[in-house]
């Protein structure tokens, strides 16, 4: 029988306190992928002890040697892209490019962590007085706490690691339970390039697991990536507590916006990819295409067709679009949010909840498969499917008339504020939209999905308060401090402030 994989604390594989254990399946085919260990509360506790026992040496070092592991780690993800690209594919079901591509971005991440380490940090600020320097010095927090999602489930971990590990942090890592092999790999990357013990520490498990995390009192700063209701959970745990930050990227109800003078080629192109790609689960995926009445019906039929025709099937074939979606449980989901929308009385368009049996492959009648749903709503329509993120193939073409300040309406009127995209030749509804749109992520004449590592990545409103990328993530794992010099022997103040120190002799 093959080995239940273990977690990775303090420099060793270890079982954990715990008996129980999981198991990580294929959602294509239901094929077992491996058993691991099911971390307690007690695991995580031992891995933030051995983070903070190994923090005092690691930040010692400069942040070019801590570098120097990392680029360790990124030839192992060039190497093994194919691999692991494959075991993504496997574990979370989405087609074989966009495996691959979950590690190049992963890749991208950690090069740009690793090479950041020779760039100047840190500000030269100009002081009043000609003798003072004053500069801002960044320092490591302590403790980072990392909770990550499966969907991408190589790429976001190292998000939120490679720069926070270069920065002086030491890592706790719990990586969602529905692509636990994913972050075995993760983990055995960071073993073999020898970081030093209690550095970087993985515990698998579940929501308990996490929840030890955010209560630790010995955890600065949690990077999460994830849900909205686990996200908001965890701030408000954390508020409580000053000394603790949290950063958070969570859902979206990202729209499409397509406009009178719009080119349908571009425009259909970017729906179908905004919200077909990884079968709708993505944070950035689009769930409401938001067209103006001048093209609306010419881009329904377009879209429509489009959308009864995409390819669902085997994500390890190179011909497919959509895989399956997650496990069972999301896609209980995805089917309930069909059937509400329906209830809600809006007009289905297509409606692939169920596809033919003709369409699922062989040997993969497990699998949890579901095709496009789309449909027409009222903008103006206080519905539940036009406003809460259903993470799946699930999307409305929404209607409107008169200028693009109506559609950056619609846009807006959610409470989240992620991602979206307008399709538009008029560079002035372009300009209008870029300046109104509620979002942290805005794309032109492009798919609302597919950021680049070297940009910040988040949103505005209920989408969050974190930016897990590149620049930004160095904000939330390090403290600033402001650092002023006098290089004179009189003492100086700014302001005019007298330093005189008089006494009651002085007249
Ligand atoms: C997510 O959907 O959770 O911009 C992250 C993108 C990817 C990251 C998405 N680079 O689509």
């Amino acid at each position: 029988m093959a080995e239940t994989h273990r977690h990775y604390v303090d420099g060793e594989w270890i079982s954990g306190e715990g008996d129980e254990t999981f198991t990580s399946e294929n959602p294509a085919s239901g094929e077992t992928l491996g058993e691991f260990h099911r971390g307690t509360p007690a695991d995580v506790d031992r891995a933030v002890d051995a983070a903070s026992e190994a923090f005092e040496e690691w930040r010692e070092l400069s942040r070019i040697d801590r570098a120097e592991y990392l680029w360790d780690v990124y030839h192992a993800l060039k190497e093994r892209t194919d691999e692991l690209g494959e075991i993504v594919t496997r574990e979370c079901g989405k087609e074989i490019s966009e495996g691959k591509a979950d590690v190049v971005e992963a890749a991208h991440m950690v090069e740009w962590a690793a090479g950041d380490a020779r760039h100047p940090k840190g500000d030269i600020v100009p002081s009043e007085i000609a003798a003072k320097d004053a500069y801002m010095r960044r320092k490591p927090r302590g403790v980072t706490g990392c909770i990550t999602p499966w969907n991408f489930p190589v790429a976001i971990p190292y998000w939120h690691m490679a720069v926070a590990l270069v920065e002086g942090n030491t890592v706790v890592f719990k990586p969602a339970e529905q692509t636990p092999k994913c972050a075995h790999v993760v983990a055995e990357m960071f073993a073999d390039a020898g970081l030093p013990d209690g550095v970087f520490n993985m515990v698998q498990g579940f929501g308990d697991a996490g929840n030890a995390i955010v209560e630790s009192d010995d955890v600065d700063t949690v990077l999460f990536t994830g849900s909205a209701e686990v996200g908001h959970g965890i701030a408000e745990s954390v508020a409580a507590d000053p000394g603790k930050r949290v950063a958070c990227e969570m859902g979206g109800k990202n729209a499409v916006v397509v406009t009178d003078e719009a080119d349908l080629d571009v425009a259909v192109h970017a729906a179908v990819m905004s919200s077909f790609k990884t079968t709708g689960q993505r944070c950035v995926s689009a769930e409401r295409l938001v067209v103006h009445a001048d093209v609306y019906d010419e881009f329904k039929a377009r879209f429509a067709e489009a959308a009864a025709e995409v390819a669902v099937g085997d994500p390890l074939n190179e011909e497919t679009f959509m895989g399956p979606l997650v496990e069972a449980g999301h896609h209980e989901k995805v089917r309930s949010y069909n059937e509400l929308a329906r209830d809600e009385g809006v007009n289905v368009l297509v409606d692939r909840t169920d596809l033919d049996a003709a369409e699922i492959p062989d040997g993969h009648e497990d699998g949890h498969w579901i095709g496009p749903f789309v449909y027409e709503a009222d903008a103006d329509a206080d519905l539940r499917c036009t406003h809460e993120e259903v993470f799946g193939p699930h999307v409305a073409l929404l209607e409107y008339e008169g200028g693009i300040e109506r559609a950056v309406e619609i846009q807006n009127d959610t409470n989240y504020g992620l991602a979206g995209a307008v399709i538009s030749e008029d560079y002035r509804q372009i300009n209008y939209y870029r300046d109104n749109a509620e979002i942290g992520l805005a794309y032109g004449n492009l798919p609302c999905i597919g950021a680049e590592v070297q940009l910040p990545f988040g949103g505005v409103k209920k989408s969050g308060n974190g930016y897990p990328s590149a620049r930004e993530v160095i904000e939330a794992v390090t403290d600033r401090t402001a650092w002023t010099l006098n290089n004179s022997k009189d003492i100086e103040m700014a302001q005019g402030l007298s330093a005189e120190v008089t006494t009651g002799d002085d007249d």
